[in-house]
C-alpha cells in the first residue's frame, strides 16, 4: 500500500533553443510545472504538467493547472492510500477534465511506484521495446525555405518521420516543397483544428491527399469527430485524432465513426499514463496504429513518453526527438538523446532518467509543498 505523505510543485522556467511560432505567440521559453510524490518510506516520483501558457491547444493553462494541482488534485492524492498507479487515477478522476493538471500527478505514481517495484517504467506500462523511433514536429516557418532548411537540419540528423503544422494559407505549398525535395521521407500534417468543414476546403484537402502522407492529423475542431469521418470517405490518407480524444470514450465513439485510422497518443491530453495506455490498448484491438505525440514536454514527461512508446500498438514514430532540440540543458542529470533517430528505452528502475535538482532550483520561480496533515 502507498501512501503519499508529501506533494512538493514547481512552476520551472526553461529558456528554448529556438523561438517558435504558435497561432497566438511566440515563445522564447516554456513554464512547466514539476510534480514530487514522496511516500512514507521516502521514496520519490516525479510527473510533470506540460500545460501550454494559454488555452489554445486545449482550455488548460499554466495557471489553471497550478489552481487545480494545488487546491483539488494535491489533497485527493495526500488523502488515498492506493496498491497500483490505476488505483490513484482513478481517485484522481473525481476531478473533471484537467487532463494535464492530472498527468503530473498519474505520472509521479508511475514513476513512485516503478521505482519501489525495482522495475523500469517502460516494462511496467507493458512495453517491451528496447529502443524507440523518434519523429520531429516543424512549426510554420516564415518562408518555405527556412522550413526547407528545418527538414533538411532533421533528416539529416536522422529523425525517421517529420511532421509539418499547416493552418489555412500555410498547406499544399509548402508541403508540396518539403516532398519534392524529400520523395521518400515519412510526412505528416497536423493542422490544429484550423480547418472549417469538408466543403470548405475540399480542394486543399484533395491535392494534400495526392503528397503520400503518413496521415492528416486533426484537420477539424475537437468535437468535430463527423467532420472528421466525412473526410475519411473522401480521403485515402489516414485521418489521425489528437485533440479529439480526451477521454478513452471520445475514442470509441471516433471508432464507432470511422473518424479515426491513427491515434496520437499524448500522456497530457489523456490525463495520464493510466488512460494512455487503455487507448493504446483500445486502439491495438481495432487495428488502428498509435504514435506518442509531444507537448515540448521537459526531461521527465519526456521520460514517460518514451516509456509509453515502447507498448507494441505504437509502430509509428513517436515525438520524442531530443532534448537538445528544444532546451540547452534540460531538467534530467543526462539529456534525452536520439541517436540516428532511435532513444533507447532506460532498463533501471522507475522513470530511467533522474531530475537534475540543482539546475532545477536555479530555474524554479514558485514553489509549494503540502502534507498529509495539513491537507483538507
Ligand atoms: O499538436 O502535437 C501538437 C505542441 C504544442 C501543442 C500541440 C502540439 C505540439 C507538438 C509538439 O507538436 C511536438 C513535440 O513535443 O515534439
Ligand atoms: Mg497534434
Amino acid at each position: 500500500m502507498t501512501r503519499v505523505e508529501a506533494v512538493e510543485l514547481r512552476r520551472v522556467r526553461l529558456p528554448l533553443v529556438r523561438r517558435f511560432q504558435t497561432s497566438s505567440h511566440a515563445k522564447r521559453e516554456l513554464e512547466h510545472i514539476l510534480v514530487v510524490l514522496t511516500d512514507t518510506d521516502g521514496a520519490v516520483g516525479w510527473g510533470e504538467i506540460a500545460s501550454p501558457s494559454g488555452p489554445f491547444y486545449c482550455a488548460e493553462t499554466v495557471e489553471s493547472c497550478w489552481a487545480v494541482a494545488r487546491d483539488h488534485l494535491a489533497p485527493l492524492v495526500l488523502g488515498t492510500d492506493w496498491e497500483h498507479p490505476a488505483d490513484l487515477a482513478a481517485a484522481l478522476g473525481r476531478v473533471r477534465g484537467n487532463h494535464f493538471a492530472r498527468a503530473g500527478f498519474d505520472v509521479a505514481a508511475w514513476a513512485l511506484w516503478s521505482a519501489v517495484g525495482g522495475v523500469p517504467l517502460a516494462r511496467a506500462l507493458g512495453g517491451r521495446r528496447r529502443t524507440v523511433e523518434a519523429g520531429v514536429s516543424l512549426g510554420i516557418e516564415p518562408t518555405v525555405d527556412d522550413l526547407l532548411a528545418q527538414v533538411r537540419l532533421r533528416v539529416d540528423e536522422g529523425y525517421r518521420r517529420i511532421k509539418l503544422k499547416i493552418a489555412p494559407g500555410w498547406d499544399v505549398t509548402p508541403v508540396r516543397a518539403v516532398r519534392a525535395a524529400h520523395p521518400d521521407v515519412p510526412l505528416h500534417v497536423d493542422a490544429n483544428g484550423a480547418y472549417e468543414d469538408v466543403a470548405e476546403h475540399r480542394a486543399v484537402l484533395a491535392q494534400l491527399d495526392e503528397l503520400g502522407l503518413l496521415m492528416i492529423e486533426q484537420p477539424f475542431a475537437p468535437r468535430a469527430l463527423v467532420a472528421h469521418a466525412a473526410l475519411q470517405q473522401r480521403i485515402a490518407t489516414p485521418v489521425c485524432l489528437d485533440e479529439s480524444v480526451e477521454e478513452v470514450d471520445d475514442l470509441v465513439t471516433a471508432l464507432r465513426l470511422d473518424a479515426v485510422r491513427v491515434l496520437n497518443v499524448k500522456v497530457s491530453r489523456m490525463g495520464g499514463l493510466t488512460q494512455a495506455v487503455r487507448a493504446h490498448d483500445l486502439a491495438r484491438e481495432h487495428g488502428v496504429p498509435v504514435w506518442c505525440g509531444g507537448m515540448h514536454e521537459f526531461g521527465i514527461g519526456r521520460a514517460a513518453n518514451v516509456a509509453l512508446s515502447a507498448l507494441a500498438g505504437f509502430t509509428l514514430p513517436s515525438d520524442v526527438s531530443g532534448s537538445d532540440r528544444y532546451y540547452a540543458r534540460d531538467v534530467t542529470t543526462r539529456p534525452i538523446v536520439s541517436t540516428d533517430g532511435l532513444v533507447d528505452v532506460p532498463t533501471a528502475p522507475g522513470l530511467g532518467w533522474d531530475a537534475d535538482l540543482a539546475y532545477i532550483e536555479q530555474r524554479t520561480t514558485d514553489r509549494v509543498v503540502l502534507r498529509a496533515d495539513t491537507a483538507g
